[in-house]
């Protein structure tokens, strides 16, 4: 039996992170992961994910994301290529719409510097994003995108580096309670150890066996699109966002002249997060072939490559960060809803206090266990 003082259980952009941080600790820890740090069958692959801090989902993230912005520009110090590449990000909707109103909230509340930009002015700031009549356009410039494989990577080995074990394709089997421990059964044999992170992705509710926890697993799809160098980063071209009646498409700017965009929506429920069905369904493929019609009209609208992730969705859509509700050993992190990888260094950070410390220096009152 192997014995450690923290173990986390899933080592993607939570675990990852949280192995980095308490890795300084000097703490004996280790990080378990079901196949390798970076695979694609959970729900941090696919490259890109965006960044930005006028969060028009509830303005009490925006401390986090203050936080996150900090140890992003950190990890971006102690790696040899940037992972968080501020691109500026342009994000349209309907001036009334929750989506407008709440980014506007967000940026008055917390100061936060944001562009308004009419329609025709984004249309010419921007020429190759078509928008679409009656949108008006916010655009933050400290927006922009996020490497994920290859940050899930850099955490897993800065942690090893440090003094992190690291065990790879190995699946917890079950676990329990014993004394002041928790043990668990593996597909690697038996671990004990004082306190178990669970972050585990879609994973997190079969291993938890909490029948109240509201997690629900649903699949959803990423395009790729062929273009040119107009739509780089370097030309000046942005990340974006569009609320459109038929739904939030969003992408970032191309890399090897192809670029990434997709529908920001959990797509078909999931019964079980190990059938992940790789292709797409006609109706995703005919629905984003209209949408890159609509947003990206000079762009061939056929995908050229395509993967499937996984949403963990909570009924509010907020995250899930606290202690299991029957034992202190125990530190949940999950239903991150689609939103949650720019979070990824402070969630870590967080995991790393509650777990060495039983507190954290974040307020996280709105995203602990709130089902009776
Ligand atoms: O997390 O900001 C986000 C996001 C936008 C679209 C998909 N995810």
């Amino acid at each position: 039996m192997q014995e450690a003082d923290i173990i986390v259980v899933g080592v993607g952009a939570m675990g990852s992170s949280a192995l980095y941080h308490l890795s300084k600790s000097g703490a004996n820890i280790i990080g378990l992961e079901r196949f390798k740090p970076g695979h694609d069958r959970g729900s941090s692959h696919g490259e890109c994910r965006m960044i930005r801090k006028a969060y028009f989902e509830h303005p009490n993230y925006i401390p986090l994301l203050n936080r996150a912005y900090e140890l992003w520009d950190d990890l971006n110090s102690q790696v040899p290529q940037p992972l968080f590449h501020r691109t500026g990000l342009i994000i349209y909707g309907p001036p009334e719409s929750p989506l407008i109103e709440g980014i506007d909230q967000a940026a008055s509340e917390h100061d936060l510097p944001i562009e308004k930009i009419n329609a025709a002015g984004g249309q010419d700031r921007f020429p190759h994003l078509r928008v679409p009549a009656g949108m008006t356009g916010r655009y933050e410039a400290d927006g922009g995108y996020l490497e994920v494989e290859n940050t899930i990577r850099a955490y897993a080995e800065l942690a090893e580096e440090n003094g992190v074990t690291l065990i790879n394709n190995c699946e917890l089997l079950d676990w329990k309670t014993i004394k002041d421990k928790v043990q668990l059964e593996t597909s690697q044999g038996t671990f004990q150890a004082k306190k178990m992170i669970v972050a585990g992705g879609a994973w997190n509710a079969g291993i938890l066996k909490l029948p109240k926890i509201p997690f629900k697993v649903h699949r959803v799809m990423q395009f790729w699109f062929a273009s040119n160098s107009d739509y780089t980063a370097q030309n000046g071209f942005p990340s974006f966002a569009f609320y459109l009646p038929e739904g939030f498409y969003y992408g970032f700017p191309g890399l090897n002249n192809v670029i990434k965009v997709a529908q920001h929506a959990p797509g078909a429920f999931m019964e079980d997060p190990d059938q992940l069905n790789p292709m797409p369904l006609p109706e995703e493929v005919a629905a984003i072939k209209k949408a890159v019609k609509t947003l990206l009209p000079d762009l061939p609208s056929t995908p050229v490559r395509h993967s499937a992730c996984m949403y963990t969705m909570t009924p509010d859509q907020h995250f899930l960060i606290d202690h299991h509700p029957e034992t202190d050993n125990i530190i949940i992190a999950g239903g991150f809803s689609g939103h949650g990888f720019k979070f990824s260094p402070v969630i870590g950070e967080i995991l790393s206090e509650l777990s060495l410390t039983g507190q954290t220096r974040h307020s996280i009152d709105f995203l602990r266990w709130r089902w009776s």
